[in-house]
């Protein structure tokens, strides 16, 4: 392999662990405090984990544990989307693994959760370890979006994890796969299979935290590498002056990504889809508020700006929102007819014609590529894969034809050239900054102490992250603490409730404060590339957002 400089100096990178994981494996001690429940629906989760339900919080504290478990083996899955710093939980599970004893073992179960249903599988040894320390991708082991969903599948995890003597699995998933954990956690409790099932909160999205844990692994570079490149352009827009730049900034369904992005660069218009559903904003309302940054700008000669745009906003505006439903159950329903159409015009015919009389009217006014991405597959969780529908393109388009109007009215005279961007692949498996190598080491060694502590059902958590890693706090939060029952499919089903941009939360309420000035003015920041050597003040700094809401916790 022709190993990059940076690559052959982050291999050396020693990552930072909380004071409670710093020192002898045998000096770490596990805390429970009392009974949990449920975020809501309580007497309904009960029934589904009726073993597993209301776990106590857990603390890794400095201490003895009498019962650790010392030689283990382990298993590791990851699920869904990269992140940057999975790695790096492998590395931290396995060096915590190897510290209690070296006969311990890891176990990767390849391309996701489908590798331990098939079990497929590779034996990682510190070689393969040392060949992915602090470095991004999933491509040490593979990850997938299978959904362990079947009484067949169930039965074959519990099969697979009984012939190979596994103590604990640990989960490196989002709200969805973190699910299932805990799903798998209380069938293998029924079956009197001694594996433990243990989760690790892992999606840029950011929306898998709450109370308890403070941010998702991977937020943190998956923004830093976004901001760098909105910063760029918003530099070379002010340098250029023609161009009008909307950018895509993934994150399946909440926007905390262009919140962070917004903040961290301040661009001219930022659109949080939370905040565009809680005000009911149609799509026509939608381009009118960009438009308004636009005159506002060239009447003062500035034919230019950036806009964010994030990737979930589609399905949180009010029309869409009912398209996508009765799209979701027109599919559903039609499953097999619909497959066997001949090509895609055929298939958008169908839904057309099938379709209610609003969302029809809506569907058919749409353009094509629109209309064609809103009906591709949904992945295995039923999401429309929103990363796949170009809603940069549109709002540009319908921009486009009000600017058009305006200027015929003789209220717009400004030039509108507008060229669209995606960033999202980008930033999923970049080196993961200090901070998320610092947090997926711990939150994997976190996991292993965990296992040895013989604990299930649990997200291991690290927290108190605004400060620096010598004190932060590790431990476990229960699964079933942060879960409610959602319809999914028809069905009530129980899921990790996922985070939502809060528009009374400490990170809205900046970039509310702050965005009327930057509709109109070039207040653009530059916060440049992810540094990895120097201060820590420019190498350790969390995201704006969890700077914010931890300021606020503190209130
Ligand atoms: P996870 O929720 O699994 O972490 O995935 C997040 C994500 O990166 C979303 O932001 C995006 O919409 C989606 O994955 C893209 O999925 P895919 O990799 O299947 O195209």
């Amino acid at each position: 392999m022709d190993l990059s400089p940076l690559q052959t100096a982050r291999y050396a990178y020693k990552p930072k662990l909380p004071a409670a994981l710093s020192g002898r494996p045998e000096d770490i001690q596990v805390e429970l405090g009392q009974p949990t429940e449920a975020v809501d629906d309580r007497q309904a989760l009960k029934a589904v984990f009726p073993l597993s339900y209301g776990k106590p919080l857990a603390s890794l504290k400095r201490g003895s544990q009498p019962g650790m478990k010392r030689t283990l083996t382990m298993g590791v899955i990851l699920s869904g989307g990269q992140a940057p710093g999975g790695h790096n939980v492998i590395a931290g599970i396995f060096d915590g693994l190897k510290a209690g004893s070296p006969e311990s073992r890891l176990l990767g179960f390849k391309g996701g959760p489908g590798g331990l249903t098939d079990n497929k599988f590779v034996e990682l040894d510190a070689a393969t370890i040392d060949a992915y320390r602090n470095t991004g991708g999933f491509d040490m082991i593979g990850s997938g979006r299978t959904k362990i969903e079947t009484p067949e599948q169930f039965a074959a995890a519990a099969s697979v994890a009984k012939s190979h003597g596994l103590d604990a699995l640990v989960v490196v998933g989002g709200d969805d796969s973190n699910t299932n954990a805990a799903l798998l956690a209380e069938y293998f409790l029924k079956e009197k299979v001694p594996c433990s099932v243990l989760g690790v909160p892992k999606t840029i999205d950011g929306d898998l935290k709450n109370d308890h844990i403070e941010a998702s692994f991977g937020f943190d570079t998956a923004t830093k590498t976004y901001s760098e490149l909105v910063g760029n352009i918003e530099r070379d827009a002010a340098s250029a002056r023609k161009y009008w730049h909307f950018i895509k900034l993934m994150g399946r369904s909440a926007s905390h990504i262009a919140l962070e992005c917004a903040l961290a660069t301040g661009p001219n218009v930022a659109l949080i889809s939370e905040e565009v559903e809680a005000r009911g904003l149609t799509l026509a309302q939608l381009c009118d508020e960009i438009c308004d940054s636009i005159r506002a700008r060239a009447a003062k000669g500035m034919n230019f700006g950036v806009v964010l745009v994030p990737e979930g906003l589609i399905e949180f505006i009010p029309e869409f929102k009912i398209l996508i439903s009765e799209l979701n159950d027109l599919l559903a329903a039609h499953e097999a007819e619909f497959k066997a159409l001949a090509d895609d015009g055929a298939r958008v015919g169908f839904v057309a014609s099938a379709l209610k009389a609003s969302s029809g009217t809506l569907y058919k006014g749409l353009p094509q590529d629109i209309q064609r991405q809103l009906i591709m597959d949904r992945d295995p969780h039923g999401n429309v894969q929103v990363s796949r529908i170009e809603t940069e393109k549109l709002l540009i388009a319908l921009v486009e034809k009000r600017l058009a109007a305006l200027k015929a009215q003789g209220s717009y005279s400004g030039s509108f050239s507008a060229l669209a961007h995606f960033f999202g692949y980008e930033g999923r498996c970049a080196f993961p900054s200090n901070f998320d190598a610092d947090y997926c080491y711990s939150l994997g060694y976190t996991a292993w102490a965990l296992a040895a502590a013989g604990l299930t059902g649990y997200l291991s958590s690290v927290r108190n992250l605004a400060s620096p890693a010598a004190e932060w706090q590790a431990g476990g939060v229960p699964l079933t603490m942060m879960m409610n029952m959602e319809k999914r499919h028809g069905k009530e089903k129980p899921v990790i409730r996922k985070a939502l941009v809060e528009l009374d939360g400490a990170p809205f309420k900046a970039f509310a404060a702050k965005r009327a000035a930057w509709a109109v003015d070039s207040a653009y920041r530059f916060p440049g590339a992810i540094q990895y050597y120097g201060p820590p003040e420019v190498c350790d700094r969390p995201t704006e957002t969890l700077i914010l809401e931890s300021a606020a916790r503190e209130r």
